[in-house]
């Protein structure tokens, strides 16, 4: 696992154009839950305090919903003979297979009990169409199918936004990484992240490439209001 020093971590304030995107925090991902993400729920406080930061007029909470259809091609069931977390690469799909989670409609997918979502402005869902999977908030895993949340953060006139929720090595990760390549300063909140960790390797791999391209990794007690 890639350690990123945080102890130097700034004071970093927040105002106009700034939006919070939570990413995912639905119960499938909880521990007991369908695709469960260690410590997923031990997060929640964390994550509601954020989403009361940014719950004022000059700054903005979005929230994404992972939300597939019955026998989405992401899930190891829709393949004969494959287990979830087996390899798979398949265009849009992979480089694992799914447990059948987040299925449109279901407790599964929805939010955490406890989530503040009464103060989110926009709801991105993803992952709805059968045959392609989308990690990113902002576009699916054909890297050119977008969801709308670009357009939203553009007409909202954002700039700047702070990424938080699950899991750190898939969805929260691609959708940091599509915001900085989309040209948005990226803050992301390390200790409101947790990774599925399957291939072993994939929350190093994250934090690496996220390292890479400029994002400006914080621990959620330096951001201020
Ligand atoms: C996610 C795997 C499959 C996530 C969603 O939210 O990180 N991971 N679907
Ligand atoms: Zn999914």
């Amino acid at each position: 696992m890639v350690k990123i020093d945080l102890s130097l971590s700034e004071i970093i304030g927040t105002g106009p154009g700034d939006a919070l995107v939570v990413v995912d925090m639905q119960n499938d991902f909880m521990p007991g839950g369908a695709l469960p993400v260690p410590g997923g729920d031990e997060i929640v406080p964390g994550v509601n305090a954020m989403i009361r930061m940014f719950s004022h007029a000059d700054r903005l909470v979005v929230l994404t919903q992972d939300w597939h259809p019955p026998g989405h091609r992401s899930f190891a069931s829709a393949h004969a003979g494959r287990q979830p977390y087996d390899p798979h690469e398949e265009p849009g799909i992979g480089p694992v297979l799914w447990p059948d989670h987040c299925v449109q409609g279901t407790h599964g997918a929805a939010f955490h009990r406890d989530l503040l979502t009464s103060h989110a402005q926009a709801i991105i869902r993803k992952g709805c169409r059968i045959t392609m999977d989308s990690y990113s908030g902002f576009l699916e895993n054909d890297r050119t199918t977008t969801t709308g949340l670009d357009g939203y953060l553009r007409d909202r006139k954002v700039g700047r936004v702070f990424i938080c929720g699950l899991a750190l090595d898939y969805c929260a990760f691609f959708t940091a990484s599509d915001a900085l390549d989309l040209g948005y300063e990226v803050v992301f909140i390390l200790d409101l992240a947790r990774p599925v960790g399957s291939p072993p390797d994939s929350a190093s791999r994250a934090l690496r490439t996220l390292e890479s391209k400029n994002v400006r990794f914080v621990r959620s007690d330096a951001v201020r209001y």
